[in-house]
């Protein structure tokens, strides 16, 4: 079986759009999200630029990957839906609808998810000791959700594991990802004002449910055939990317503001000068 695009049957004319649209919107997320970030970036104390830094770059990353994937899938399913063919599930392959390639996702994830977590750290100006036994835990745990996950959304039969064993091995890095930052993080938050404790708490109750889309929309793209079906790649494509945009974008600009209200708090001038 193929092991680099997921096998599939074409799509039909309304699953073809609603994929292609979403990933447009996701193209024009990432890119504006980071035009705005980089030409913000002077907004807020340098103390806290890095912060808004990496998260310009996890969106310039993804934009990227983003018109990777838009040119894969037209590619891969572009004819079937211009001749308006819809494929029943049981008919044979379509032209073309083997190279859609989930590795521009995974090398997207690889690379964004670990500095997701580190523009997280990095916005609460913590001790540096505590800044880095964090990310030490985090980012190894990241990779190796990410990595582990693989397999499962290629629909790999690697060293005899089903989809659903991969996913069930990508669960433990992700619990534990979790656990450190509801009940770990959860202790360095004590130095923090009131305001940024509150908005803190938003921003990690946006981590936590966007990062929850990605195992669901992973379960609903599930299936032991190796062959995903027109609503297996619909529900996944639109699952991660809407959960992608939330993820990266949203938290982003969540992570910009907080940046905004330490560096006022932190510097009278500056907030002054920034008409807080
Ligand atoms: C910007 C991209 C982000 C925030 C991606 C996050 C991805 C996950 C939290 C993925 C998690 C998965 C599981 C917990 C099990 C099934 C396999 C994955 C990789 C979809």
């Amino acid at each position: 079986m193929d092991q680099i695009g997921v096998l599939s049957f074409a799509l039909t004319g309304y699953e073809f759009s609603a994929v292609y649209n979403m990933l447009s919107l996701g193209i024009a997320s990432m890119l504006f999200t980071s035009f705005f970030l980089w030409i913000a970036r002077d907004r807020v104390l340098p103390k806290y630029r890095m912060a808004v830094m990496v998260s310009a770059t996890v969106t310039s990353i993804a934009a990227y990957h983003y018109f990777r994937m838009f040119d894969s899938f037209s590619h891969a399913y572009g004819m079937n839906a211009d001749s308006g063919a819809a494929a029943a599930a049981g008919q044979a392959l379509e032209f073309g609808a083997a190279h859609y390639n989930v590795g521009y996702r995974y090398i997207d994830w690889l690379l964004t998810v670990p500095l997701l977590l580190v523009e997280l750290v990095a916005v609460l100006g913590l001790v540096k000791a505590i800044q880095s036994s964090l990310l030490k835990r985090l980012v190894p745990a990241a990779a190796a959700m990410i990595i582990l996950g693989y397999p499962g959304d290629a629909k790999m039969q690697l060293f005899g594991l089903d989809n659903s064993m991969w996913g069930l091995l990508s669960t433990i890095p992700f619990l534990y990802i979790m656990y450190v930052l509801w009940i770990e993080l959860s202790k360095s938050l004590s130095s923090q004002s009131e305001k940024v404790r509150k908005i803190f708490q938003g921003l990690r109750l946006l981590l936590i449910a966007t990062w929850g889309v990605y195992p669901i929309t992973f379960i609903l793209a599930m299936n032991s055939t190796g062959v995903a079906t027109g609503q297996e790649v619909l529900a996944r494509e639109v699952g991660y990317s809407i959960a992608d945009i939330l993820a990266k974008c949203l938290f982003g600009l969540i992570i910009f503001s907080i940046a905004r209200i330490k560096s006022a708090e932190d510097d009278k001038a500056f907030a002054a000068a920034e008409g807080h």
